[in-house]
């Protein structure tokens, strides 16, 4: 801890978060723009009072459906979801059978380094797209996020890209892949252009789908298939648009 947060202090949760991506930040797992896209974040989690609302509950249910009817799905992480949430994400790989992947927008060998060991140190067995494992570069993307694994995102039909800047979605989504997000912008290009867009925190998204997961695994091809179809991303993009601006309306 770099400063004492009693949790008795009014922002204690966020401040909680924060340190965790700065403590991220200084074991060089977060990237220098890292820190700049959670501040970011915050300021659209304060717009929406920093509760899961019932915009993102119907995304999570969508997203669970569509993680649990895909035949190649993959958690992509990068630097701040590593550092915000490592034991969540590895619990939601477990209970959904989904490989994670390290893929990284300012990538070097030291981060992926750093990021693997991580990842490991909170419980994860197998991390695709670094160390050994065998990469590929796919032609829809310039940066350095085109380097993918043969065995994760190459092959993926699906892929939880969360935090995720715009070109990488439009890229995946141009492939043919189907892409959930979690964003706090409900306006941002990965927000728009993903399929399925969770409008919340990602250490409270996380969680709630590794629960939502185990309640669902029971359900039939077709309730799941049901529930992705049930689902409208413009629709619910423009519910948690209206949300904030009904309550800014009324701190106004
Ligand atoms: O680790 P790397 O090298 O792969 O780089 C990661 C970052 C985040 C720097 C990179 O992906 C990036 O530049 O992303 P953007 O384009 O800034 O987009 C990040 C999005 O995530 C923004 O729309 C933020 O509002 C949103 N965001 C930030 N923090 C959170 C969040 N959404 C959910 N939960 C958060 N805690």
């Amino acid at each position: 801890m770099l400063i004492e947060v009693p949790d008795s202090h009014p922002r204690a949760q966020s401040l909680h978060i924060r340190e965790k991506l700065i403590n991220g930040f200084d074991k060089g797992l977060v990237a220098k723009a890292g820190l700049i896209a959670h501040g970011r974040g915050e300021c659209f989690d304060y717009l929406i009072g920093e509760k899961t609302q019932s915009f993102a509950e119907w995304a999570t249910e969508a997203a669970c459906a569509m993680l649990l009817l895909a035949k190649h799905p993959v958690l992509s992480l990068n630097g701040n979801v590593a550092s915000l949430c490592p034991d969540e994400i590895v619990e939601l790989g477990k209970a959904s059978s989904t490989p994670l992947e390290i893929n990284l927008f300012y990538r070097t060998k030291e981060r992926e380094n750093e990021l693997l060991k991580h990842m490991k140190e909170h419980g994860a067995h197998e991390i695709l797209g670094v160390g050994d494992d065998e990469t590929i570069q796919i032609e829809e993307l310039q940066s350095k996020r085109r380097i993918v694994s043969k065995k994760g995102i190459f092959i993926a039909d699906v892929v939880f890209v969360p935090l995720e800047d715009g070109d990488r979605t439009e890229a995946l989504v141009a492939s043919g892949k189907k892409v959930i997000t979690v964003d706090l912008n409900p306006l941002s290009r990965t927000a728009q252009k993903a399929q399925i867009t969770i409008v919340d925190n990602i250490v409270r998204s996380v969680p709630l789908m590794t629960e939502k997961i185990k309640g669902m695994k029971n359900y039939s091809v077709e309730q799941l298939q049901e529930i992705c179809d049930n689902f409208d991303n413009q629709q619910n993009l423009k519910s948690a648009l209206q949300f904030i601006l009904q309550r800014l309306r009324e701190l106004s």
